[in-house]
């Protein structure tokens, strides 16, 4: 069994048996620029402190799985250049010829599950790329979660994204996709979108004993809940659709494939927003980071 690195309060937090909320890293090295990724990723951890749970952000450093970052090393994560971004394929690779890298959502559930966390809060998940018939780019975020046992905080999936075609792969390889109080399927930075979400939940306690009965009758693999940004902070879909569309074309125009085309397109919007989309995603991400920390906390009162 690997030996996995915990941070002190994750340490703790395991051996008092609370709540905990696994964190993705390759949201700070390649989600949101130096210095906002190190700000809101203190702050998303503070917001899951202060809603009754311990947050344990994880990372592949220097060959080691660190489950619970202490704050010099995520200052340094967050300032690294060419840190690797892990998914499943690489992941154990990296691990082994003593790299570092940052966690994506796929890779994010494997190490959590591995450290005995069954939530997970982030932004967005990956999915299936515009495009997808021919490029065949499909995140194996949507494979993890038919695979690994982690409920997924997120604000649905981006307008990069084909949503549709992402919804049906969820669909296929058996994903319970859950909107949180709401019937639409969330669009990340909008709140609503023209597509209805296959199941929804009002509350976390529901959210939890949904994730205890999936290991009850014996399904692997996790949720996804799709939880909407607050009406506040949310960018009118209408407002986006023609930044996407620019980006998108100068993704293709450049060439760009693989694993650069998520962040290349991140980068591209938080642009020609003017860092708006930036304000909306940092809002996001604790909204789900509470969210994540209420289904935890339900999860241990269950006593799964
Ligand atoms: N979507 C976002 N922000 C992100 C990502 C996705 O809105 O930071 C990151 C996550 O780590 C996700 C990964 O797991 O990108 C998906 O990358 P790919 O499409 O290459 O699988
Ligand atoms: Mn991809």
């Amino acid at each position: 069994m690997i030996d996995i690195k915990y941070s002190a309060e994750v340490k703790a937090a395991k051996a008092a048996g609370t709540a905990l909320v696994a964190l993705e890293s390759t949201i700070i090295t390649h989600g949101m620029p130096y210095p906002q990724n190190i700000e809101v990723a203190a702050q998303v951890e503070q917001d899951i402190r202060d809603a009754g749970a311990t947050p344990a952000t994880i990372a592949v450093i220097d060959g080691h799985l660190h489950v619970g970052l202490e704050a010099d090393q995520l200052q340094k994560l967050g300032q690294a250049k060419d840190v690797a971004k892990l998914s499943r394929a690489d992941f154990a690779a990296c691990l082994a010829n003593g790299g570092t890298g940052a966690t994506t959502v796929a890779a994010t559930m494997i190490a959590a599950h591995l450290a005995g966390i069954q939530v997970f809060a982030t932004g967005g998940i990956g999915g299936v790329h515009k495009g997808a018939e021919s490029s065949f780019d499909i995140s194996a975020d949507l494979l993890e979660l038919a695979a690994t046992p982690v409920t997924v905080v997120a604000a649905g999936a981006k307008a990069i994204l084909d949503v549709p075609k992402t919804l049906e792969v969820l669909e296929t390889q058996g994903v319970p996709v859950i909107g949180y109080g709401q019937d639409s399927f969330p669009a990340f930075w909008s709140s609503q979108s023209d597509l209805s979400v296959p199941l929804r939940m009002d509350d976390a306690d529901q959210i939890a004993r949904a994730h205890a009965m999936r290991q009850a009758v014996g399904l692997p693999g996790g949720q996804l809940i799709a939880n909407p940004i607050p009406k506040a902070d949310e960018i009118a879909a209408e407002t986006l659709a023609p930044v996407i569309t620019q980006a998108q074309a100068e993704a293709d125009a450049k060439g760009v494939s693989g694993k650069a085309v998520t962040p290349f397109l991140l980068q591209r919007i938080f642009e020609l927003t003017e860092g708006r989309s930036l304000t909306a995603n940092i809002a996001l991400v604790r909204n789900n980071a509470r969210l994540a920390s209420q289904i935890a906390r339900a999860l241990i009162s269950l006593r799964v």
